[in-house]
């Protein structure tokens, strides 16, 4: 990982903090989202991010909606995006594309049918 100068993360720290998308969604404590990456550790190219919906029951939940959107730590890149409306046993397999090295944020969420959505950020870093 390239070092960068300490004011370029305030930058980033302020633009995150300004960003709207967040506010899309209202986290939900009955769903609990896992990520998993394949292949680990993640390596740019082809992906895929295997989500694990479960309720607060426990139980898999595979009737949601999943939404991914990739987006690196550094301005100016297109995000990357995949959805799919079925699991398996609460597993959701999206193909997805690492389109650079570097330090990414994922931000997964989750729609059920009822309309009810929860939404959780992972850090992932790709090899080159
Ligand atoms: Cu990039």
């Amino acid at each position: 990982m390239t070092a960068k100068p300490v004011w370029l993360w305030f930058v980033l720290l302020v633009l995150l903090a300004a960003g709207c998308r967040q506010s899309d969604v209202t986290p939900t404590a009955s769903l609990q989202i896992e990520l998993r990456v394949e292949p680990t550790p993640p390596t740019v190219g082809d992906a895929v991010l295997v989500v694990t919906l479960t309720g607060a029951d426990g139980q898999p939940v595979s009737d949601a909606t999943i939404s991914a959107r990739g987006d690196m730590s550094h301005a100016g890149m297109a995000p990357v995006l995949a959805d799919l409306d079925i699991g398996d046993n609460g597993v959701y397999r999206l193909p997805f594309r690492w389109t650079m090295g570097g330090d990414w944020f994922v931000d997964i969420t989750a729609t059920l049918p009822d309309g009810t959505t929860a939404a959780r950020r992972f850090d992932l870093t790709v090899a080159s």
